[in-house]
């Protein structure tokens, strides 16, 4: 569902993920009972939540909470299964990489009772050394049949989101991405943009986004240096625009760094974005 907020179409979730989450974690809030008034207040429609295991939230509590704030998780992350479990679906043992399927099967369970769809990004790990590109993308494959599969039973998509060269060293462009997924043909398995990524990767952001718009599943927006829209070199009107062309109806993502702090961080981009006129 869409809601009308001035000009912008699209409805925004920002990123969270439990205290005791790993301490790099690329989220803007840690901690979620203590920051779920501020996001409620700040405008927000929802929250990205990063996790790395089912067990890391109790799912009835949560759901009390986000109901009682009117908040929605239109998206769970999974990129600290990396870090936390050392498990990744390019791993050159086929005993991590089931165990890695395993682990994400669990938390698509706890997606499954928010309606939110799930994102595949460091779990996809990297292509081996001793790898091709061909056989590192073959185990990636496999395991994405067998996850698409079972989100499939709760009607939920995979999100694959690309990463800039610097953080994998595969499907680093919407255009890689989107070239492999239109190759697999799994109906349930999108595109996940991150507009960090597509300025290094990608050759044109709006040409790309038009390209594949049958395929996108979900955006991160965050500016050239990740930090909120505004405060670096992108055009968010042209990507904006790009995006109600392409009636581009899904959530966008705030990941942005929490700096100065958290809060300002959540409030700069949301206030930021809601100048744009399309
Ligand atoms: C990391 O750069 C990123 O974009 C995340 O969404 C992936 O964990
Ligand atoms: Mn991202």
């Amino acid at each position: 569902m869409c809601v009308k907020r001035g000009q912008m179409m699209n409805e925004l979730c920002v990123t969270i993920s439990m205290e005791d989450c790993f301490p790099k974690a690329l989220v803007v809030f840690k901690g979620i009972e203590k920051n779920l008034s501020a996001i409620k207040d700040l405008g927000y429609d929802g929250i990205e939540l990063a996790l790395y295991r089912k067990d890391n939230i109790d799912v009835k509590a949560l759901k009390k909470l986000i109901d009682e704030y009117g908040l929605q998780i239109p998206v769970i992350s999974t990129g600290q299964m990396f870090t936390m479990l050392n498990v990744w679906f390019t791993h050159t043992d086929s005993k991590v990489r089931e165990k890695a399927v395993e682990e994400f099967k669990g938390i698509i369970d706890v997606a499954a009772e928010f309606g939110a769809d799930i994102n595949v990004s460091r779990v996809r790990g990297y292509i081996d050394e001793n790898d091709t590109l061909d056989e590192g993308l073959k185990k990636l494959t496999e395991c994405l049949y067998e996850v698409c599969e079972y989100a499939k039973s709760y009607n939920r998509d995979i999100l694959l989101e690309q990463m800039n060269r610097f953080e994998t060293n595969y499907l680093c462009s919407v255009k890689d991405v989107g070239k492999y997924i239109k190759s697999l043909k799994i109906p349930n398995l999108k595109i996940h943009a991150d507009l960090f990524h597509m300025n290094i990767e990608d050759v044109d952001i709006y040409d790309t986004l038009k390209e594949y718009k049958d395929h996108i599943g979900y955006i991160h927006f965050c500016d050239s240096n990740r930090l909120a829209p505004g405060k670096g070199h992108l055009d968010f009107y042209r990507t904006l625009k790009t995006m109600d062309e392409i009636k581009y109806g899904g959530w966008i993502g705030l990941e942005v760094l929490p700096e100065p702090d958290p809060y300002t961080a959540a409030k700069d981009s949301i206030d930021y974005l809601r100048t744009i006129k399309i």
